[in-house]
């Protein structure tokens, strides 16, 4: 089992790095076909099974999938131990199944669980829960297999941009950031130092709480339009944060996906209209 699963995150992480539309760090999706992008998913397999019944990848191959922020949250076991690796292995292979469609962008739990760095969340300190339970449910592999998975989440792409100008990411960097951000991170091979706290990639991932200014200003220097992202809590399952700024949820029963024409233009209000409820999703 452990070697399967070391196999499946190294061939995973060869598929993001080698990836047809992969540009540096920031996947480029082409001017035709269709987005579905989602939310943080935070171990919820219910909602992953209506997702990818939603983007019906066997049957649409211009279809592109992405997803963000699997690790951590969902099912626990007996001691209160993360499970969301094991939907996490499973996307992976769903990954693998249909290679240059489905991505996983770098979220800021991906860069902790990298640098074995602690996330508080609720109290609870999520990053050692989740080795605490991988050590039980994988005993001596524990080691081999989360060095696979590390190396797994480095090679996440940061974004993803669409040709008409839609940008999605895990977030933003925060306002303080946005004036010295270092788009140069966009483009260099990412090693774990990169991560570390106040680093591009760490920025990028963890912001909150964006001005409307930071936005603007970001939305120049990234050259597009609107930005989708999850990272921030959305009771409803989407918000409209800002006229360039959408932020999904994908992990609870009112969560959301959203859906969109890549040969289309589209101003953020059509884009609101392009939000599908998971809960409608059979
Ligand atoms: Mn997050």
């Amino acid at each position: 089992m452990a070697q399967e699963i070391v196999d499946l995150c190294k061939k995973a992480a060869e598929l993001n790095y080698s990836a047809q539309y992969r540009k540096g760090n920031v996947v480029q999706l082409p001017d035709e076909g269709k987005a579905v992008f989602t939310g943080d998913l935070h171990g919820h397999r219910r909602n992953f099974e209506k997702i990818t019944h939603f983007a019906d990848l066997d049957n649409d191959p211009g279809t592109f999938l992405v997803f963000q922020e699997i690790l951590h949250g969902g099912p626990e076991d007996e001691y209160g131990g993360c499970l969301s690796f094991e939907l996490f292995f499973n996307i992976l292979r769903y990954q693998l199944q249909y290679p240059g469609q489905v991505y996983l962008v770098m979220g800021n739990h991906d860069t902790a669980i990298i640098n074995d760095t602690n996330v508080l969340k609720g109290g609870k300190e999520m990053n050692e829960a989740m080795k605490n339970s991988m050590k039980r449910y994988y005993g001596d592999d524990y080691g081999a297999i989360m060095g696979a998975l590390r190396e797994y989440l480095l090679s996440q792409p940061l974004a993803v941009r669409c040709s008409n100008r839609i940008w999605m990411s895990h977030s933003l960097p925060a306002d303080r950031y946005v004036e010295d951000f270092n788009t140069e991170v966009f483009a260099k091979r990412l090693g774990a130092d990169d991560l570390n706290r106040q680093e591009p990639a760490y920025l990028l991932t963890w912001g909150r709480r964006h001005s409307m200014e930071a936005i603007e200003k970001l939305s120049q220097l990234f050259d597009v339009d609107i930005f989708i992202l999850g990272h921030q809590p959305q009771e409803n399952g989407f918000s409209h944060a800002h006229e360039k700024l959408i932020i999904l949820a994908s992990d609870h029963n009112h969560g959301c996906l959203i859906s969109f024409d890549l040969g289309k233009s589209y101003t953020a209000g059509e884009l609101l209209g392009c939000i599908v409820s998971l809960a409608s999703v059979a």
